[in-house]
């Protein structure tokens, strides 16, 4: 990070702290503040989960918390039944709370829409009555293509309500990766959008939807499409079984579905995220369980009350929206922001704009978007009124102390503590974090595992490292909000999680999140990122495989080759390197083919930040692509070791072709 970036404002003091304390203010009113938690996780294990469990309603309460009968296919809570719709909804209404706003929306433009917890019963009964007549039945798995707007989290409410999964599919994605998860889930429904704004531009996203659907492998029984553009929509005709929302619904004005009774190991969602291989994985997620979790967490971390107006600014589109936009927080009857736009339009002050006209209490955001407020300066928050907050978190990637420290000073004015949360899609909530009201913080490190989370560091052999070593990230024992399986593929949700460091013949499993991490003497974790081959672009996991795939299907290319390298805003970004086949040349027009096809087939996060061409790429005797020095390359590194090389002169030219762009 450069010097630029508001960094050479904090103060020495600041700059040299390597550790804060939660101030009296906040610990007072935390909702937890006392440090014998961890103490009574651990003693009471796995009864302790049903702390987690009695934030919610069950229709029939469970009797057995854990069955591990069958790991690593753990079931929780599994005799329970319940329903999320009612439990982030109807509930809050039933308990007088149904004018408490539910949802606060803001479109890029600055039109408003608010959502109390009675609207927001109307809208879900409503969609849910709507979804049924077009023949949605309990477990047909729905899938929603949509960008920030209110329909998207009722529409997941709504399925929730008749207990059809959802699967969302984030709206920046290309119409093929639309495909790819539609026909993947067998999805028969799709809800989805004409449009939305960004910089002050409507984008045509119902052309990439229609896109997609010509791509889906089976029959498509019917879409739905939010109208968000008005007279700035690009004059799509509805055709066959697409149904525009408004006029949907207009014939279920006033109706009321009654929420199906689901058993706690009945899936909730499936969420497609990247692996190592090219194809998605369809993680699932339950209702018991999941809802449990990330209730518990965004109690526990996130310091939730009902009276608070929260603002997480990821996208719906990913886990962290799921969990901690829609399921966590309204589940908890809280207040929950959601803002359309991006942070710099109109200008660099938005998001602190809608921080002080909401009074939001607590923020959640990612440090890919800290160090761009940081190089942007802190004249942008300095000119708003930031004191309503009370607590910030950050996920998504590593942050480096001086973003945290920046965003403790010019965000939390030194009063907010920080959670640094790291968890992932597989784990439904978050796992290593300090609890804002107990732990001592330490900038750059996430803090020790969750109370009753039993997160470890251990060598290649699964033996637990030394205090200050580096080595990979376990989960030693189940949790609640864990993915259950991968849809369909109980084969590859082993192999992907659990093969490396389970003892199965002992029936002890033990999970792997890919990451790699170091742990202090107090049992702090460190995260040093991802080791396998997933980059980490703006907190977003891309599978190096998925873009190789889509550079291979660009006509002329031969063979290419994709790592992670560093990028000051973005944490990581992708670096191609590509061999052409014969009578193609690495000219502008093959580059900006290039780009093109990995924005079709994934969608513009996942445009290379370079293509280099190279007549060969660095391989070992036995043939594999020697990731690592390309990545050297990437960074302007010195190279390491080039002696198992094939073809140790290709190093040099692959270089040469880099820095001459
Ligand atoms: C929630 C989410 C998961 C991967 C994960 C890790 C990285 C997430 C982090 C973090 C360091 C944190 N990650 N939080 N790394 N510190 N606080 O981001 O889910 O999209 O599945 O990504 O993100 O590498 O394995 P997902």
């Amino acid at each position: 990070m450069t010097d630029e970036s508001g960094d050479g404002q904090l103060e020495a003091r600041l700059a040299e702290q390597e550790a804060f304390e939660p101030s009296d203010d906040f610990i007072e009113q935390a909702n937890v503040a006392d440090e014998s938690i961890y103490e009574e996780f651990e003693e009471e294990w796995p009864e302790c989960w049903t702390r987690a469990a009695d934030l919610l309603d069950w229709d029939e309460e469970y009797t057995e918390i854990l069955d591990d009968s069958e790991g690593p296919f753990y079931e929780w809570f599994a005799d329970g039944t319940l329903n999320a719709s009612y439990n982030c909804v109807d509930r809050h209404v039933e308990a007088g709370d149904k004018n408490r706003v539910a949802i606060k929306w803001e479109g890029e433009h600055g039109n408003t829409r608010t959502y109390t917890y009675q609207d927001l019963y109307r809208e879900v009964n409503e969609f849910a009555a709507a979804l049924r007549d077009l023949g949605v039945e309990e477990d047909d798995v729905v899938t929603m293509y949509m960008p920030m707007v209110p329909e998207l989290p009722i529409a997941m409410l709504a399925c929730a309500r008749i207990g059809a999964p959802h699967s969302v599919v984030f709206a920046g994605f290309s119409a093929e990766a639309l495909a790819t998860r539609m026909n993947a889930a067998e999805s028969r429904y799709l809800i989805t959008c004409d449009g939305y704004y960004r910089r002050g531009d409507p984008l045509d996203h119902q052309a990439k939807a229609n896109e997609g659907l010509s791509s889906v492998d089976h029959g498509v029984d019917a879409t739905v499409v939010v109208d968000r553009l008005g007279d700035d929509g690009f004059g799509h005709d509805l055709k066959g079984n697409q149904h525009d929302w408004d006029d949907l619904l207009a014939d279920f004005q006033g109706d009321r579905v009654d929420p199906v009774e689901r058993n706690a190991e009945d899936m909730l969602f499936l969420m497609y995220t990247s692996g190592t291989t090219g194809k998605p994985k369809g993680v699932k997620h339950t209702t018991g369980g999941y809802l449990a979790y990330t209730a518990w967490t965004s109690h526990a971390v996130l310091d939730l009350e009902p009276e608070d107006t929260y603002w997480c600014s990821a996208d719906i589109g990913w886990i962290t929206g799921h969990s901690y936009i829609v399921y966590g927080p309204l589940a908890l009857g809280t207040t929950t922001v959601m803002y359309e736009g991006t942070p710099d339009y109109p200008d660099r002050g938005r998001l602190w704009e809608l921080v002080e006209k909401y009074a939001v209490d607590v923020f959640y955001t990612a440090p890919t978007a800290i160090r761009a407020f940081m190089k942007w300066g802190p004249e942008y928050p300095e000119s708003y009124d930031l004191s309503t907050l009370r607590l910030l978190g950050t996920v998504g990637e590593p942050i480096n102390p001086r973003a945290w420290k920046w965003y403790y000073k010019h965000i939390g004015g030194e009063e907010c503590p920080i959670v640094d949360t790291w968890w992932q899609t597989e784990t439904g909530g978050m796992m290593v974090s300090t609890l804002p009201g107990i732990g001592t913080m330490k900038p750059g490190s996430a803090g020790p595992p969750l109370p009753g989370i039993d997160a470890r560091v251990v060598d290649t052999d699964g033996e637990e490292v030394d205090a200050g070593q580096a080595g990979y990230l376990t989960v030693q024992r189940p949790w609640p909000g864990m993915l259950r399986t991968l849809y369909r593929n109980d084969e590859r949700f082993i192999d992907e999680y659990w093969d490396e460091y389970s003892d199965p013949d002992e029936g002890e499993w033990v999970y792997f999140p890919e990451d790699g991490a170091k742990i202090d003497d107090d049992g702090y974790i460190t995260i040093l990122g991802r080791v396998d081959d997933v980059v980490n672009v703006s907190g977003h996991r891309l599978g190096t495989m998925e873009i190789e795939s889509a550079i291979v299907g660009v006509d002329g290319v031969a063979e290419a080759a994709v790592v992670g390298g560093d990028h000051d805003i973005k944490g990581e970004a992708v670096y191609a390197y590509v061999i052409l086949e014969d009578g193609y040349d690495g000219t502008e027009e093959t580059r900006d083919r290039i780009i093109e096809g990995v924005e079709d087939a994934i969608g513009p996060i996942a445009r290379p930040e370079e293509v280099t061409f190279t007549p060969e790429l660095p391989k070992t005797r036995s043939g594999k692509i020697m990731r690592r020095l390309l990545e050297e390359i990437a960074n302007g590194e010195e190279l390491g070791d080039t002696t198992t090389l094939r073809n140790p002169d290709v190093v040099s030219d692959i270089q040469e072709q880099a820095s001459g762009d």
